[in-house]
């Protein structure tokens, strides 16, 4: 552990200091560099920056996140405590590098939850320079655990969160929500997994174990001297080194059979569309909510920050001693290939992908009450460009929305911001695709969503029913610069 002096150098090489000194709500100018076509590809530099210490492709050894164990385990609840702090790790070979880590770790570890088990969750914040709030992203909870942005937790203090893991299984994650301050504490390190099972999806006979494995994705640069270097553009923060579970493009090496991949696109503005160097398809059965009703084969998959798609890649196809690359279509150079998995070994496999996995409730657009319009916009805030919501930045005194409990809605999204995609992010309840322009879902996408791309000039309308919590709870761009600055309501849930 860092002492604080020892620290807050640290993080003033980091980059964030600089950005802390500028303030929230509109008031400094020149938060982001101003060069947004580098951001749009990620592959350019951003005002001169220098590229990241070179990384050479597949030579890191690929982990997953340790599971974390329950400190205390009850009959319906298991109880777990986490440290937030800062850690030096070693990301590039012979480098270390300053991360803020739940325990310490980036990314955090996982979290196995079990559906109808509780978990509650004692977070305790030893980051000198942050006060974290911390949000269970797709997770059905009340207002008062939700991560609201300004229920933060001070430094050396603790909150506990509690999850009733009342919904379906699916891959979600944790991470902090803190009010303009999310995209630089995300950056630095504070999300991890949190995988919740059931036993209606563990008798499908889904690979398992050792082959059922999550895939956290992020892109993030770094000074000389290894630290992380945070200068978002306009369109956010893209990082020219990409990492998986916090490992530069990491080699995996894989036997010749199914494996389920959770992806999670956890980056803080960065998209991609995930092909396989083999040209096989992806097998996907799951979105952000869990289950997809029948596997969906697709040979590209694309991704906005904080969705995530479970696929099984099979490697039975693939001839022992040969590599796969995981790659992202949207980029090249440096940032086009994500991971190596390295077909090295002969291993039974008695899973199998059953052609119908869960049945989807449909929510029928007949039972909603209201179409609430949502623009996603530019405007001047003060004497910067901010992104906005119906013209509107954010502000906490402001309720955007006020849907009566049990009710359901159908929300539309617009994009009116040029090129930019918005990938919008709904707390509390996970929603359905009603339409994108007018065209029904593709197959890939009629399961439950909690995020969900609007691309350029794109309306997307989705059906959201809110159930079980009153209270105030975010809906915002996951684009994370786009959010903290401040594409970004608030509803307030009615008794
Ligand atoms: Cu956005």
């Amino acid at each position: 552990m860092l002492s604080r002096r020892a620290f807050l150098r640290q993080a003033g090489r980091v980059g964030t200091g600089a950005l802390l000194t500028t303030g929230v709500g509109g008031g400094a100018a020149g938060w982001w560099t101003a060069s947004s076509s580098a951001a749009l590809t990620g592959n350019e530099l951003v005002d001169g920056f220098l590229p990241s210490p070179p990384v050479v492709p597949f030579e890191a050894v690929f982990r997953t996140p340790p599971v974390l164990a329950p400190t205390r385990v009850e009959a319906d609840a298991d109880y777990y405590e986490m440290t937030m702090r800062p850690a030096v790790v070693e990301i590039l070979p012979g480098r270390s590098t300053t991360i803020w880590g739940f325990n310490g770790q980036f990314p955090g570890p996982t979290i196995k939850a079990r559906r109808g088990r509780r978990v509650v969750i004692r977070q305790t914040n030893q980051l000198p320079d942050a006060k974290p709030a911390v949000h269970l992203h797709g997770g059905h909870v009340e207002a008062r655990f939700d991560g609201y942005p300004t229920d933060v937790i001070p430094f050396g203090a603790s909150r506990e969160y509690v999850y009733p893991n009342r919904q379906l299984a699916a891959s979600l994650s944790y991470h902090d929500h803190e009010m303009h301050r999310t995209a630089p504490n995300v950056y630095m390190g504070l999300v991890g997994a949190y995988l919740l099972e059931d036993e209606e999806e563990a008798a499908l006979n889904l690979p398992s174990g050792d082959f059922d494995v999550p895939l956290i994705i992020q892109d993030r640069a770094f000074g000389v001297d290894g630290s992380l270097r945070y200068t978002p553009g306009m369109d956010g923060m893209y990082g020219d080194v990409i990492l998986v579970n916090g490992v530069a493009q990491p080699r995996f090496g894989v036997a010749n059979r199914k494996y389920r991949l959770r992806i999670y696109n956890a980056s803080n503005a960065r998209g991609y569309e995930l092909t396989l160097s083999s040209g096989q398809p992806f097998v996907q059965i799951a979105t952000d909510g869990g289950l997809l009703p029948t596997p969906v084969p697709r040979t590209t998959i694309p991704l906005q920050p904080f969705e995530r798609v479970e696929v099984i890649v099979d490697f039975s196809s693939v001839e022992v001693g040969s590599p796969v690359i995981l790659q992202n279509g949207l980029a090249t150079g440096r940032t086009a290939a994500i991971m190596r998995f390295d077909v090295e070994r002969q291993e039974e496999d008695r899973s199998s992908v059953p052609s119908v996995l869960r049945p989807l409730e449909r929510l029928e657009e007949e039972a909603a009450t209201v179409t609430r319009d949502f623009t996603l916009g530019m405007a001047m805030g003060g004497e910067r460009m901010t992104w906005v919501i119906n013209d509107q930045a954010f502000d906490h005194a402001r309720v955007d929305a006020t849907p009566r409990l049990g009710d359901t809605e159908i929300w539309r999204f617009t994009n009116r911001s040029g090129p930019h995609p918005h990938p919008m992010h709904i707390h509390l309840d996970m929603f359905q695709i009603l339409d994108r322009n007018g065209a029904p879902p593709s197959p890939a996408e009629v399961g439950w969503k909690d995020t969900v791309a609007v691309g350029p000039d794109e309306t997307v309308r989705v059906i959201v029913r809110f159930t079980d919590y009153p209270g105030r709870y975010m809906f915002h761009c996951h684009n994370l610069e786009h959010e903290d600055h401040a594409m970004m309501g608030q509803f307030d849930v009615t008794p």
